[in-house]
Order: structure tokens, then C-alpha cells, then sequence
């Protein structure tokens, strides 16, 4: 690698790094500390034209429950829109994304039941798009009937036979542009009976993204995609976006997560700074879960459903260990408040 081009990475995880004095403060000691001092509060953000695109991570859909196999409609729309890259570097990107947000809608069923897609294509839009999920059995997951232009609407029915938590995105090439440019959610297939409930739910996806250009609105680099150097790494679309605003639980919530990784290239080494994974639900619901684990991995395209007892206050936070992905926005906080629990956790020494 060049050193120029070493500097420019450098230099864009100076810029993505300076979100806010408090979120600074949760780092652990030796992430990250030299860039720290190079923090730019944020001011302001964008200017009008440029979005919020980050999906509501609470935004999880209705749990199934006990009820048997119904059948669902879910409209998805193609909307290519200027949203905020990073809020504190100031900087833009035309996403594309299902229904305006990165990821799309968390879709929600059951196993057995029958599901029609219909994918929508703005008319204002620029590119054909189309959608691949793969809880479908069928050709390309649904892509090869979907594929519309600019105004035009398809739609297909498929039975969900399996049950999981599945990565969906746009199969319209070049593929791996629509999907790092935000064109990617997860369906989840509950099992008969559905899922143990649990107090807190939160939908959460990491994508890479290959964004350049000088200036404050960033542009699509297929030179970057192609050599598989993401510029940019985020959960919900946006550097740190769910840092600065962190996911609120209580002391003693049961905490679930479903985490997918778009991609479209890196994989993640999922952790959470602060806490254990009671269960890791690694990309199968129907396999016992594995029990106390620290990081779990998880493929372009796949995901994993953990949780954890929010057991102590604390802001946990959720990062790739692959460290050097944080330096590019790859964060969220899930904030727990409560009564500190010292017996569990105090600062100085044993009486
Ligand atoms: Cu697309």
C-alpha cells in the first residue's frame, strides 16, 4: 500500500472518529487514544438536503406469538436519497435503500407462513433495483421477479419454510454497489410457538462502504469496492450514528439483538465492550444456542440473534473487533440505567 494512501485512511479515521466528548469517554484505554485528541465536536448537522438514513434500531416488528400460519403483505420501496455519511466528518453519499433507511424494514413472520413481497421503484429514481431474500426457496431469492426500473412495482409470493434471521438485499449489478451503498435488512422466520420473550429487542446491521472525493459529499468508489477497502464501516447506515444515540435498556433487561452484516464484504467479529453473550443464536434458531461467549463471527450476509443481562449500569458497546473498523464508524451503545450493583462491579480494592 502506498503511504499516501495510508495517510488517507489515517486521516478519514481522525475525521470519523470525532462524535462527541461522552462517547469518548466510554473507549477503553488504547482505542484509538492519539485520535481522540483530535475529536471536532459536532456543530451541526447536515445541510437541508442531506437525510438521517439511520434505521430505528428498536424497530423490530411484531413478535409472532402462539398464532399459526398466516398470510402477510410487505410493500418494500427503492429510494435513492442524499443521507448523512458522518455526522462529525460533515459528509454525504447517495444511499441507496428499501423505504429510505439503512438497513431496510426488519420484516417479521413466521415459519409456514405465506408471504407476498412487493418491491416498489421510485419514480425519482435513477437505477433499477430488485431484492433477494434468502428465506426464499425460488430463483435468486425472489430477484428474477423483481427487477423494476423507475415507477414500476413486482411483486411474488414465496411460503416460509425455514426458520432463521435472513439477510434480504438488491441483486442488480453491479451487486455488491447496491448493497454497500445501503441496499440491504433481515426477515426474520420465527419457529412454531415463536420466540422466548425477552424485555428489550433491538434491530442493529454493519455494512461496509466505499465512499470518496474531496469535498463533504462523497461519491461511490468502485476502484475502493473492487480492492475490498472500505472507507466506511457502520451499523444503521451512518458512522456512529447509534453511539451518539445510544439504545436505552434497564438494569436487569434481557437484552436481544438481531445483528446482521450486510456486507457486502467484511465479516464481523461481533463483541460488546463491557459485556458476555448469555446466548449466541449463531446464524441457526433452531440449533441450541452457544452459552457464554465473548465474540461471535459473523459472514457477509449472515447473522447471529445474542443476548445478554443487562447485569450492571453501563454503556456496552457494540463494535467489530477487527478494532480498526471502529476508527471508520463502527459503533453503537446500548445504555443501561440503574442502581450500580457492587457486588458485581466496584472500583478499589477488597475490604
Ligand atoms: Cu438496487
Amino acid at each position: 500500500m502506498k503511504t499516501n494512501t495510508v495517510v488517507e485512511i489515517l486521516l478519514l479515521g481522525l475525521l470519523s472518529f470525532g462524535w462527541s466528548a461522552s462517547f469518548a469517554d466510554d473507549l477503553p484505554q488504547g482505542i484509538g487514544d492519539a485520535v481522540v485528541q483530535k475529536m471536532i465536536q459536532v456543530e451541526k448537522p447536515m445541510g437541508p438536503e442531506a437525510v438521517s438514513i439511520v434505521r430505528d434500531p428498536t424497530a423490530v416488528g411484531k413478535p409472532v406469538g402462539k398464532r399459526g400460519p398466516q398470510t402477510l403483505k410487505f410493500t418494500l420501496e427503492a429510494q435513492e436519497v442524499l443521507g448523512v455519511l458522518d455526522a462529525a466528518a460533515k459528509t454525504t453519499y447517495t444511499y441507496w435503500t428499501f423505504n429510505g433507511k439503512v438497513p431496510g424494514p426488519m420484516l417479521r413472520g413466521r415459519v409456514g407462513d405465506t408471504i407476498e413481497i412487493t418491491l416498489k421503484n421510485n419514480k425519482n429514481n435513477s437505477m433499477i433495483h430488485n431484492v433477494d431474500l434468502h428465506a426464499v426457496w425460488g430463483q435468486g431469492g425472489g430477484a428474477a421477479l423483481t427487477n423494476v426500473a423507475p415507477g414500476e412495482e413486482k411483486s411474488f409470493v414465496f411460503r416460509a419454510m425455514n426458520p432463521g434471521l435472513y439477510v434480504y438485499h438488491c441483486a442488480t449489478p453491479v451487486i455488491p454497489q447496491h448493497i454497500s451503498s445501503g441496499m440491504y435488512g433481515m426477515i426474520l422466520i420465527e419457529p412454531e410457538g415463536g420466540l422466548p420473550k425477552v424485555d428489550k429487542e433491538f434491530y442493529v446491521m454493519q455494512g461496509d462502504m466505499y465512499a470518496e472525493g474531496a469535498g463533504p459529499e462523497k461519491e461511490f468508489s468502485l476502484e475502493k469496492l473492487m480492492a475490498e477497502q472500505p472507507t466506511n464501516v457502520v451499523m444503521n447506515g451512518s458512522a456512529a450514528a447509534l453511539a451518539t444515540n445510544p439504545m436505552k435498556v434497564k438494569v436487569g433487561d434481557v437484552v436481544r439483538i438481531f445483528f446482521g452484516v450486510g456486507g457486502p464484504n467484511l465479516t464481523s467479529s461481533f463483541h460488546i465492550i463491557g459485556a458476555i453473550f448469555d446466548k449466541v443464536y449463531a446464524g441457526s434458531l433452531t440449533s441450541p444456542p452457544l452459552t457464554d461467549v465473548q465474540t461471535t463471527l459473523v459472514p457477509a450476509a449472515g447473522s447471529a440473534m445474542v443476548e445478554f443481562t443487562a447485569r450492571v449500569p453501563a454503556k456496552y458497546i457494540l463494535v467489530d473487533h477487527s478494532l480498526t473498523r471502529l476508527l471508520k464508524g463502527d459503533v453503537a451503545i446500548i445504555q443501561a440505567e440503574g442502581p450500580d450493583q457492587p457486588d458485581l462491579f466496584r472500583p478499589g480494592k477488597v475490604k
